[in-house]
C-alpha cells in the first residue's frame, strides 16, 4: 500500500521575503541594525511613544503597498504545495508581511500578526489596514479613538494561535524551517518539539541557531532552495 503523504509543518522568518526587497531583522543591514526593539517593538515603547511606534510601522506597512516589493519564487513554490500536497499542511510563518497570502497560501498563520491589520485596544476589533495609523484614528467598529494598534505581536507578548501550532507540530511528520536565524522564542523552540519524531530540515542562507538540531540544514538563497524542495516532495508524494 502507498506510504501516506507526511504532515508537513513549515515555519518561515524574514530571510525568505528578503529577495522580494524586505530588510531582515539580524542580518547587516537588517532592521534591529538601525532601531532598538526597546523603542519600537513592546507594548512598553508604544505606551510610551506611541508617534513613533506608528511610525516605524507606517514605514513598513508603505513599503508592502510599493508596487515593487512582490511575493519570489520561494513564496509561490510553497503557495504550490499548500494546493498539491495530498496531506495536512500548515505554514506557520514570523513574518508580518503578507507576501505569503499574495502568493496564494492557504493553509497559513500568522503567529506574530500581521501589518497590514490593525487592532482596537477599546473593542478588540481586528481590521484590514493598508494605509497608515495614527493614535487619534478612531475605530471602525467602536468608532472610539485612541486605541488603534498595528496587529502585530511585540516583544513580551504572546504569539497568535499557540494551540494549534502545538497541535500541527503534535501531528506532523516533515518540520521545515525557511529562512529563519532562530533567534525568537518560542518559534525558535519547534524544531527541539518535533526532533525525534519528525524528520527536519532547514533552509537558510546560512547556519541559524538552531541548524545543529535539523536532520538536513541546505545553506542558500529560498528562491533556489525552495523551488528545488517543493518540486522534490511533489515528484515523492504529489
Ligand atoms: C513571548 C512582530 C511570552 C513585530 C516579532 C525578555 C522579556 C520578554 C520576552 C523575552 C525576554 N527574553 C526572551 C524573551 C522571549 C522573546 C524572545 O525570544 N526574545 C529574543 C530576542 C531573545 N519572545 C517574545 O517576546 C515572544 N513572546 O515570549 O511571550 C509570554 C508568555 C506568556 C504570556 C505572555 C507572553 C514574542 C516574539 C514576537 C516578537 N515579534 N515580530 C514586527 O515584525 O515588528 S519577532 C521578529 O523576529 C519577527 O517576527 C521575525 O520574523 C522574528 C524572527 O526573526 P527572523 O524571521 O528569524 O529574521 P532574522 O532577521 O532574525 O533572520 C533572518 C534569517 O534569514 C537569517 O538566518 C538569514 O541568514 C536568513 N536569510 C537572509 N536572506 C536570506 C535568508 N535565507 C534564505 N534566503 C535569503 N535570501
Amino acid at each position: 500500500m502507498a506510504e501516506r503523504a507526511p504532515s508537513i509543518v513549515i515555519l518561515t522568518g524574514a530571510g525568505i521575503s528578503r529577495e522580494s526587497g524586505l530588510a531582515t531583522f539580524r542580518d547587516a543591514d537588517g532592521i534591529w541594525a538601525k532601531l532598538r526593539i526597546e523603542d519600537v517593538a513592546t507594548p512598553e515603547a508604544f505606551a510610551r511613544d506611541p508617534v513613533r511606534v506608528h511610525a516605524f510601522y507606517n514605514a513598513r506597512r508603505a513599503q508592502l503597498r510599493d508596487a515593487a516589493v512582490q511575493p519570489n519564487a520561494a513564496h509561490r513554490a510553497l503557495a504550490e504545495l499548500d494546493a498539491r500536497w495530498p496531506g495536512e499542511l500548515l505554514l506557520v510563518t514570523q513574518n508580518v508581511d503578507d507576501l505569503h497570502d499574495r502568493a496564494g497560501s492557504r493553509r497559513l498563520l500568522h503567529m506574530h500578526g500581521e501589518l497590514m491589520k490593525a487592532r482596537c485596544l477599546h473593542c478588540g476589533a481586528v481590521r484590514p489596514w493598508a494605509q497608515d495609523l495614527a493614535t487619534a484614528t478612531p475605530c471602525p467598529a467602536c468608532g472610539r479613538a485612541g486605541g488603534m494598534r498595528p496587529h502585530v505581536v511585540w516583544f513580551g507578548e504572546m504569539p497568535l494561535e499557540m494551540e494549534r501550532i502545538g497541535e500541527a507540530l503534535e501531528g506532523c511528520g516533515l518540520f521545515v524551517a525557511i529562512g529563519t536565524s532562530a533567534q525568537v522564542y518560542p518559534a525558535a523552540g519547534f524544531v527541539a518539539e518535533v526532533a525525534g519524531r519528525a524528520r527536519t530540515v532547514e533552509l537558510n542562507l546560512e547556519p541559524s541557531a538552531a541548524t545543529g538540531h535539523f536532520d538536513e540544514a541546505i545553506h542558500g538563497p529560498a528562491t533556489e532552495l525552495v523551488p528545488r524542495f517543493v518540486e522534490d516532495l511533489l515528484r515523492r508524494w504529489g
